[in-house]
Formats: C-alpha cells, structure tokens, sequence
C-alpha cells in the first residue's frame, strides 16, 4: 500500500470510530427484516473505505472466539479478524458475523486477514436466552433447510416437538426435513426393549411420515447403523446448506459421519467424555459435503426455543394449519375460542388429528 493510502485509511478509521449509532439496540433488533444492515453495507459503503484493499469473497465456517472467525475462501480456510470499522459493533459482534455469513475479506496485510463486510442474509436461525428479554443468539445464517432429526426410539419419538420445530423453521422461512432415525430399532423386537413395543414402532413412524407428508413436509425414514433411507437423504442435501437440529442423542452426529466418514465427527459417547474437561466446540460449524453443498453441525446448541413475541404468529405457521386459517372468521383468529374458526371445524370434521391440536395449544401456552 502506498504510504498517501496509508495515511488516508488512518484519517477514514478515526473519523469512522467517531460514528456515532442513534440507538445501539437497532442492530439487536434485525428479527424479520435485515434491511438495516443491507443498507448499511451495499447502499452506504463508501469506496474510500474499500479503496487499496484485495477483496475476496468467503464464508464464515466457524466461529473460534469473539475475535477470532475461520473464514473459507476459494476452498482454503483463513482464520479472520474482524475490521476495525466491523468492530465499532462490537457489543453486537456475536450477531454480527455469524456462521454461514457472507463476507469480504481483505489480504492486503496478509498474514492477518480482516472480514471487511458482512452480506445481508436470505435467512437466519436463532435461539433465544430464558429470562424476560429472551437474549436472541444467532446460531448460522444463510441456510437453505433445516433437518429435523428425531429418533423412533432411545430417545422416544414426540410430535409435540416435531411441530416446535416446524414452527421455529417457519418463522425463519427455512425449509423442513423431518428425519425419523434409528429405523433399525423398529426391526429388533428382540433387543432390550427399554421404551416399550419395539415391534409396532415402524408403523407409528409412518403413521407420523404420512401425517406429516400429507401437510407438506417431507419425511425420510433413516438408519444411521443399517443405512436404511441414506441415499433419499444425500439426494436431498446434495447442493444444499442443510442445518440439522433436534434433541440430542437422536443421532445427528451419526448420520453426518455416516454419509461423510471422512468427518468422524463425534457421536454421544465421546462428547460425554469431553463433558468432563476436554474443550468442546458449542457454537454450529459450517463444513462441506464431499457430495457438493453444506452441512451446519450444532453440536452446543441443545433444543430450539421459540420467542415470546413469536406468539401472534403461531396460529398461522404451525404446521398443517395453512391454508386453513384462510377461512377462519377472524383475521387474527388464534383458534380457541372465536367462532367461526376453520382450524377448530377441521378437528371436529377429523380432518386435523386432536393430538396435533393439543400439541398447538401446548407451544402456545409456553410462550
Ligand atoms: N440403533 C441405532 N443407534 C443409533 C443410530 N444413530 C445413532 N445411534 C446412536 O445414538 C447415540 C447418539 O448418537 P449421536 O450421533 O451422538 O446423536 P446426536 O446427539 O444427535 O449427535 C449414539 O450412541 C449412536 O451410536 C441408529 O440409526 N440406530
Ligand atoms: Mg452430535
Ligand atoms: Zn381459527
């Protein structure tokens, strides 16, 4: 860089520390419409600030610490720095630049490497802190479908949380998959026989595949030991950047290592044995498939909750009740006790299994 240059980034650098933000809470608050930080980097990006660097475009894998960010550029991992300028939001930094994020990195002062801008995002998952103010945790951005991995056994199946999940996929406007592992349980009616029936295990997950298919949401049928459905699987993640959610010991981990044994990620027994000291990732990781596309492990990240003031928006996502609610009397018909509601015609009709009821009335009354 030319020493003029230098001296005109220092002279941009202070008069951009000095920027002041009317209100610090604005970028907390970038829920449903990301426009803010559009802006901020695609319309109000000076060039000046641009001006002597050696832009690449890459994508956050990995977040080390609030400092320190993996970055993949052209198939190599970097490990990235956020630039002064980005670093004015530092209170923010953690929503900032997140997993699965696009961004610009600068290698003009190789070999430190600055994440110079943060695209705006097509879509982001988060989880939000108990308490009053339900902190919101960014947990990756930019995903294409969210594999909701359930198992029929060990840990039993439960639809309630199913329907949690297609909620929060929903809101998100993130595309479901429902995987219903550990299929190979259903065919060993001789094995320790811990949850009850084994042996009528595989018609009840086609019980729910079929409910759920008939509403729209696909559904596999896995074994992660047997390899049961895992070609179906690797067609539908192929190309794709897939984050897989659900209760832990489901099997998540298995999968993934079983379509990419390169990986070796690791299952249940070993994080139990890093529980007890050794350090273990508990943000999500971004890593490729060797069959093209992404998979987004979250290995920290225990359950997903839904936000209180995602409450108002319940009645009309949760799964099946589209396009239902169309018909409902009331345009903010919550389906309990207004007259002339679609939803509750539908379950008196039989239509709309009470079970599936039940499960709404319940997500609603947490919130
Ligand atoms: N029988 C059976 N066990 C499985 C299957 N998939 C995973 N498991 C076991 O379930 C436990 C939890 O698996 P893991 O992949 O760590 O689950 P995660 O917490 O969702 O990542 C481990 O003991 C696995 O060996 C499967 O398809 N069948
Ligand atoms: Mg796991
Ligand atoms: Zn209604």
């Amino acid at each position: 860089m030319k020493q003029k240059d230098k001296k005109k980034n220092k002279r941009n650098s202070v008069r951009l520390t000095q920027v002041i933000i009317p209100d610090d809470a604005i970028l907390d608050d970038l829920s449903f419409d990301e426009s803010y930080k559009c802006k901020r980097n695609e319309e109000r990006s000076v060039v000046s600030y641009k001006e002597g660097m050696d832009l690449k475009p890459g994508r956050i894998v990995e977040i080390k610490s609030n400092y320190a960010y993996i970055v993949e550029v052209d198939g190599l991992q970097y490990s990235c720095i956020l630039s002064g300028r980005l670093k004015q939001y530092r209170m923010q930094t953690k929503g900032l630049a997140v997993v699965g994020d696009k961004v610009d990195v600068d290698f003009t002062s190789a070999p430190v490497y600055r994440i110079e801008t943060v695209s705006s995002r097509k879509n982001k998952l988060s989880r939000f802190g108990t308490g009053t103010f339900q902190k919101e945790i960014i947990i990756a951005a930019n995903i294409d479908q969210v594999i909701i991995t359930v198992s029929i056994r060990k840990p039993m199946i439960k639809p309630g949380l199913i329907d949690r999940y297609l909620c929060a996929a929903a809101l998100f406007k993130i595309d479901p998959l429902i995987c219903i592992n550990k299929m190979d349980l259903c065919d060993n009616a001789a094995a320790e026989d811990v949850d009850g029936r084994f042996d009528a295990a595989r018609s009840e997950a086609e019980e729910i595949a079929a409910y759920y298919r008939q509403i729209g949401i696909p559904v596999l049928l896995v074994s992660a030991t047997t390899g049961e459905g895992m070609e179906d699987l690797q067609r539908r993640l192929k190309d794709q950047d897939s984050l897989f959610t659900g209760q832990s010991g489901t099997g998540k981990t298995s999968i993934i290592n079983y379509l990419e044994p390169g990986l070796k990620l690791p299952t249940a027994e070993i994080s139990n044995y890093n529980e007890k000291g050794k350090h273990t990732t508990t943000q999500a990781i971004l890593l490729p498939w060797s069959f093209s596309g992404h998979l987004i492990d979250t290995p920290g990240i225990k359950t997903i909750t839904l936000h209180q003031n995602h409450k108002s928006l319940i009645p009309t996502v949760f799964p099946g009740f589209h396009p239902l609610t169309d018909s409902c009397g009331f345009r903010d018909c919550t389906h309990t006790h207004e007259s002339h509601c679609a939803v509750k015609a539908a379950l008196d009709q039989g239509a709309l299994p009470l079970e599936r009821y039940l499960s709404y009335l319940r997500i609603m009354d947490s919130l």
